[in-house]
């Protein structure tokens, strides 16, 4: 009966390791994204707000290296909803299924930590770009990457350090700080350069994008994803809004 306990168990350890490798497989299934000319493309703007009235700001606890942190609470960014329109910061509005189109923007951009809080919140890149990773304060901070189709790293970075980390494959990677356990950011990599982040007022823009009918897509770490249809007429300009309703 051991025996074939054991049977048992190395069969069930192979299935869970062939499920694993197919979700990765999955994960890894990018549409290939050819660059061309684009003549005559159209842009798509909008505003992605929150339905229903805005939920109080969730606050972080600080109760580690205070003098550097600032003592008390800080205000979580997991939701930044503007109080004037209701617009929601640090979405990510992409065109995730379009398979050709102006050319990816590689140039690379600077991720922060400053006064223990990783600055921007949300950032998004072309695969491929190299992220300087920056720690603006006096005091270790550390940088923990939970990727899964880039190389995963776990390393502290010294105060007033540095590290720059490239990322060629797209996936969305949560990015943390071991020493604060309050501190987290989003660093989200994208197969193709047709994405933005929102700004302050829940607006964002996305140019150059060739004629056509797409699937627009809309993420938000809290309130999850919603897709859209979206017609690019040339030289126009067309408005796609979204929005969610508060839980
Ligand atoms: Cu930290």
């Amino acid at each position: 009966m051991k025996s074939l306990n054991f049977i048992g168990l190395m069969g069930g350890l192979v299935l869970s390791l062939v499920c694993i490798d197919q979700t990765v497989m999955a994960a890894g299934k990018a549409p290939v994204y050819n660059v061309i000319e684009v003549k005559d493309g159209g842009s798509i703007v909008g505003t992605v707000k929150l339905d229903g009235g805005a939920p109080a700001a969730k606050m972080l606890k600080i109760d580690k290296d205070e003098q550097v942190c600032g003592h008390g609470q800080k205000a979580s960014e997991e939701l930044v909803i503007n109080s004037g329109n209701a617009g929601i910061r640090y979405a990510v509005v992409s065109l995730d299924k379009i398979e050709a189109g102006k050319a990816m923007d590689t140039t690379p951009v600077t991720l922060d930590q400053k006064e223990c809080v990783f600055a921007p919140h949300v950032v998004a890149v072309c695969a491929g770009t190299e992220v300087n990773l920056l720690n603006s304060d006096n005091i270790m901070h550390n940088l923990h990457s939970w990727s899964i189709r880039n190389p995963a790293f776990n390393e502290g970075v010294s105060g007033n350090g540095k590290m720059v980390k490239k990322f060629d494959m797209p996936e969305m990677v949560k990015i943390t700080c071991d020493v604060h356990k309050w501190m987290n950011s989003y660093l989200v990599v994208k197969g193709n350069p047709y994405f933005a982040v929102t700004d302050a007022d829940g607006k964002f823009k996305i140019d150059n994008v060739p004629v056509g009918k797409y699937e627009i897509s809309v993420w938000q770490e809290k309130l999850g994803k919603k897709t859209a249809e979206v017609a690019v007429a040339a030289g126009g300009e067309v408005v796609a809004d979204f929005a969610y309703q508060k839980k």
